[in-house]
C-alpha cells in the first residue's frame, strides 16, 4: 500500500489534529497500558520460544521487537482510511497502535510460532493474514496475527488490540530494506525500484525454501 500523501502528513489542516493525537497518545495510562500490554506478549512469547526451542532442540526465536505507532504515521493511516484524524478512531479503526514482530530462522517456524499464540487461552485472534501463502502486490511476506490482549484492573478487564507480526530473517530483511527504499513513497517515484524489490521478494521466498530443505535434510541425517 503506498501513499501519495508527505512522510509525516504535516499539512496545515492537519496539524491541530495530530497535535491533538499526540497529546492523548502520551497521556501516562495509555502508554502504561500499551507497555503492559508489550510486557505481556512478549513473556508469553519467551514462553513459547523456551517450549519450542526444547521440542526442536534448536533456538526458534531469533528477535522479538515492539513499537507504538508514531502520531503521524496514525494520521496517515486514518486518512488513508477516509477516517478523520481522532484518537477515538485510532483507537477504533487501526490495529496496530501496538505493532510486535517475531523473527525466526525458517519459515515452518513461523507456522509453529503462530499456533502456539493461537493456542493461548485468553488472547482473542481477531484476524489472520497470511501473506506468506499470499505475499502483497509489492512482495511483502509475513504472518500477521491481529489479537486482543486481556489487562486486568481490579474487577475491570480491558481488551488490547495488537498486531503480532511473525517472518524469517529473510523476509525481514526484505521488509526492512522496502521500509527504507520504497514503502510509502510516491508509486510514480519509484516504480523501477518497485519491481526490483518484487523480484528480489521472490528470491527471497526461494531461499527460505531451499534453507528449510536443507535443514530438513540434515536433520534426518
Ligand atoms: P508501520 O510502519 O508498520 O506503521 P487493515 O486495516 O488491517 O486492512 P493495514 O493495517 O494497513 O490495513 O494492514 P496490512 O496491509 O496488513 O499492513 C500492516 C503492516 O504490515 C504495515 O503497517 C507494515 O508494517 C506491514 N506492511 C504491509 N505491507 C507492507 C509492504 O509492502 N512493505 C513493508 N515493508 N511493510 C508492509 P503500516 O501501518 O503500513 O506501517
Amino acid at each position: 500500500m503506498k501513499y501519495m500523501l508527505n512522510q509525516n502528513c504535516q499539512t496545515r489542516k492537519n496539524r491541530i489534529p495530530i497535535e491533538k493525537l499526540r497529546h492523548k497518545l502520551s497521556d501516562p495510562e495509555f502508554l502504561l497500558q500499551k507497555n503492559r500490554t508489550v510486557s505481556k506478549v512478549k513473556y508469553r512469547l519467551q514462553l513459547i520460544d523456551l517450549k519450542l526451542s526444547r521440542r526442536y532442540n534448536r533456538k526458534i526465536i531469533q528477535k522479538i521487537e515492539h513499537r507504538l505507532k508514531k502520531p503521524d504515521s496514525i494520521a496517515r493511516k486514518l486518512t488513508k482510511k477516509g477516517c478523520q484524524i481522532t484518537f477515538e478512531n485510532a483507537r477504533e479503526k487501526l490495529n496496530d497502535i501496538v505493532g510486535i514482530r517475531v523473527v525466526c530462522l525458517y519459515s515452518d517456524d513461523v507456522y509453529k510460532i503462530a499456533s502456539m499464540v493461537k493456542r493461548q487461552k485468553d488472547f482473542r485472534l481477531i484476524k489472520e493474514k497470511d501473506y506468506i501463502k499470499n505475499p502483497k502486490k509489492s512482495g511483502y511476506q509475513s504472518l500477521h496475527l491481529i489479537l486482543d490482549i486481556p489487562l486486568s484492573f481490579q474487577e475491570d478487564t480491558i481488551l488490547q488490540r495488537i498486531e503480532l507480526q511473525i517472518r524469517t530473517i529473510a523476509m525481514d530483511f526484505w521488509a526492512g530494506v522496502d521500509n527504507h527504499i520504497c514503502y510509502k513513497r510516491n508509486p510514480e517515484e519509484s516504480k523501477k525500484t518497485e519491481r526490483d524489490l518484487k523480484n528480489y521478494s521472490a528470491i527471497i521466498s526461494d531461499m527460505d525454501r531451499q534453507m528449510l530443505e536443507l535443514r530438513k535434510k540434515v536433520e534426518k541425517i
